[in-house]
């Protein structure tokens, strides 16, 4: 599939078009179709996930540093928002665990992907940071807002943690359903589990071997120790990589009140790769080395009347 050769091709833009032209250039998140609509939850006890009533699409991979560096060029040449850290562990995304540097400074910021990491997962991001980067790819990127489109931040709505999706949204953050059903659902008669859900992102019941390929078979377990660039292990069934370890990747659902939703383990984590491994979540502020996050979409013209027939069943689930 050409999953990888469209991530090279960004990676090398970024990589090569330094600051000047990485400001007005397009990044491409290469996506997956996500079918199967109107799809039953999960029957694992406990479970409750996965079913969602539209056809969408996912990011084939986490968002990577080069896509993260071409959105901080173009939107953080001041950065009063903190869409940058160089503040986390072993310095944030300019350390050891992260991929983008920053030069200059405040009001001529420019930011470049480290030699080697463009195509890892950006990390030290906040939910707020990752809403913000889907506003600005909703809004066509470039100059594009990032405080509306997809979700409208308020300062109220972000203390409160009660912020959700826009109808009319073209990219957004995974939500928890989304990212739940292209990481573990494969129909049975498509080949899954009797049931139609793994347990396993990796096609499987039974846990991936941990480390780098081709033995391992998912970065998770601190079997590595570091993120791994996208798309080095096997896609799962609708074509998505990394869904198991390498980040946690932020979702919309608000666990509890002051949290917002990870899933998939990662690098600096043991376990939590299973489909029951849901957690209490982290408030929407945090940022640290193994959480980053992955983007949906609406897919292009040919589905907006299924979509919209979702976005009704889902609006009368929500008023009953
Ligand atoms: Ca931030
Ligand atoms: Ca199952
Ligand atoms: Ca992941």
């Amino acid at each position: 599939m050409c999953v990888k050769s469209f991530i090279s091709v960004a990676a090398i833009a970024a990589v090569t078009g330094l600051s000047a032209s990485i400001a007005s250039a397009q990044i491409t998140i290469p996506t997956v179709p996500i079918g199967n609509p109107g799809n039953a939850a999960d029957p694992f006890p406990g479970n409750l996930y996965g079913s969602v009533s539209y056809t969408y699409n996912i990011g084939a991979t986490e968002v990577t540093n080069a896509q993260y560096a071409a959105f901080l060029n173009a939107k953080a040449a001041s950065d009063p928002l903190g869409l940058y850290n160089d503040s986390g562990v072993a310095g944030g995304m300019g350390g050891l665990y992260g991929g983008i540097t920053r030069t200059g400074s405040v009001g001529s910021y420019t930011y470049s992907t480290v030699s080697g990491r463009a195509n890892n997962p950006v990390n030290f991001v906040s939910f707020w940071d990752a809403t913000r980067f889907a506003n600005w790819l909703h809004n066509g990127q470039g100059s594009g807002d990032t405080e509306t489109g997809a979700y409208t931040l308020t300062e109220d709505g972000m203390i409160t943690n009660t912020i959700t999706r826009n109808a009319g949204w073209q990219w957004a953050v995974t939500s928890e359903n989304e990212w739940y059903k292209a990481a573990f659902h494969q129909p049975a008669s498509a080949g899954g589990d009797s049931d139609n859900y793994w347990r396993y992102p990796t096609q499987s019941n039974t846990a991936p071997i941990p480390g780098l390929p081709p033995a391992g078979q998912a970065n998770y377990n601190k079997a590595i120790g570091n993120t791994t660039p996208v798309g080095s292990y096997a896609a799962n069934y609708y074509g998505t990589f990394d869904m198991g370890g390498n980040v946690f990747e932020w979702n919309e659902a608000i666990v509890l009140a002051f949290t917002r939703g990870f899933l998939g383990g990662s690098f600096s984590s043991v376990g939590n790769l299973p489909a029951d491994a849901r957690g209490i979540g982290y408030g929407p502020l945090a940022e640290n080395n193994g959480l980053g996050f992955r983007v949906s979409q609406v897919p292009g013209p040919g589905s907006v009347a299924l979509l919209a027939v979702g976005g009704l069943v889902r609006a009368r689930r929500r008023r009953a």
